[in-house]
């Protein structure tokens, strides 16, 4: 275990002094619930870390028809989704989708998203300096719980 808790202070470090991110840019922890019977669409959530300042511009995945990013807003108890363009990636902060009111959309699901499944997507990413940069990610598949159903409702209300 000691040696265990050494390997995590060593990778935190890392971390903290940046430099050494494929591409300058880690993504952690994408995932999405499993979906409901007659549901096809589907919400992704991931932890994106960019050394340089950078925008997330879209995502490609062979998983749907669609591809869009969201944001979420609560107007009046209701829960609206608004497509949006790029989601800002602030040099070396660790960004949250959810947390900073964003999700990965995935419209027209292709097949049912099971518990247990990593799934392929692909994210394009804009650094400042103007390269661009594609990101291979897994998602990971959750069980489902009751709040996928309300998702998928809420989605309703554009
Ligand atoms: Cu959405």
């Amino acid at each position: 275990m000691k040696k265990m808790t050494k390997l995590c202070t060593l990778l935190i470090a890392v971390l903290l002094n940046g430099p050494v991110f494929a591409g300058g840019i880690q993504v952690e922890g994408a995932w999405a619930r499993a979906t409901a019977p007659g549901q096809d669409t589907a919400m992704v959530d991931m932890t994106i870390v960019s050394e340089k300042a950078a925008k997330l511009t879209g995502f490609a995945t062979p998983l749907s028809q669609s591809a869009e990013m969201h944001s979420m807003t609560h107007d009046k108890g209701v829960m609206k989704m608004r497509e949006v363009q790029a989601i800002e990636l602030p040099a070396g902060q660790r960004v949250n989708l959810g947390e900073a009111g964003f999700h990965l959309m995935l419209i027209g699901l292709r097949a049912p998203l099971k518990a247990g499944d990593s799934l392929p997507l692909t994210l394009n990413v804009q650094v400042a300096d103007s390269s661009s940069v594609k990101i291979e990610v897994k998602v990971e598949v959750k069980p489902m719980t009751d709040m996928s159903h309300d998702e998928h409702m809420h989605h309703m209300h554009h």
